[in-house]
């Protein structure tokens, strides 16, 4: 990380568990070189903070316009396929006290809880949070300007609107340069830091806070 202005996240005050969560990662295609190494750097963030794989999904869209629309849509994929599930857990010999309103462990339907599978397979619990990653490069015209402010008050609006913390994995770089090396693939000897590291630190971390404040716990 020789670039002064490139930092990292400065590590979170306590050591978060990610393994009762589901994190959905959606990410453009654009610059897909950069795209992938950001990627990367976020699952094996995701995977260190104990997310297990079959917990994260990963889906892609065309460019980083998309992203809030996607975003948005796969939080309410979530909370669709959790209620879908539920009626399976009638069924079920298992945690048939979780069906009861009163009781203290019941997942509520709609707010995301910490991922459960009684099965110990995927979840399908609502998403505790989502990354939207992207990489928008600025060119001659005035799309980067555009693409950029939309993205950007579009995922605010949509982490706001849902109630599910929804990640800024989106690098806004004036040249490849300063994109690749906020990827860690800088063309220079030192590469850069890769800023997807950081964005998984912080699904979890927001995720785990954000389960908590739920449930009142401060
Ligand atoms: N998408 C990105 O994710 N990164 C870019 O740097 C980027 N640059 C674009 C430049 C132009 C001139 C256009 C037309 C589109 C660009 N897009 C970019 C795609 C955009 O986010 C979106 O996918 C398309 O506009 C379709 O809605």
């Amino acid at each position: 990380m020789s670039d002064p202005t490139i930092k990292g996240l400065p590590p979170p005050p306590t050591k978060y568990d990610g393994s009762p969560f589901r994190i959905a990662i959606v990410h453009a295609r654009w610059n897909d070189a950069i795209i992938k190494a950001l990627l990367d750097g976020t699952v094996k963030k995701l995977k260190e903070q104990g997310v297990k794989e079959e917990n994260i999904v990963i889906k892609s869209v065309p460019g980083s316009y998309e992203l809030p629309f996607a975003a948005q849509k796969l939080i309410e994929a979530g909370k669709t396929q959790s209620s879908n599930a539920a009626p399976s857990m009638l069924a079920s010999t298992t945690n048939l006290l979780s069906l009861i309103d009163n009781n203290p462990t019941a997942p509520a339907s709609t707010t995301p809880q910490p991922a459960q599978s009684s099965t110990g397979g995927a979840s399908t619990a609502p998403f505790n949070a989502i990354i939207a990653i992207g990489c928008l490069i600025k060119g001659s015209t005035m799309h980067f300007e555009y693409i950029c402010d939309a993205v950007t008050h579009g995922l605010m609006k949509v982490q706001l609107d849902s109630g599910t913390p929804v990640v800024f994995g989106v690098l806004t770089a004036l040249n490849d340069d300063q994109a690749l090396e906020r990827a860690g693939i800088g063309r220079k000897e030192t590469k850069g830091h890769n800023h997807g590291e950081d964005w998984g630190l912080a699904a979890v971390e927001l995720a785990a806070q954000t389960s908590d404040w739920q449930k009142g716990i401060l």
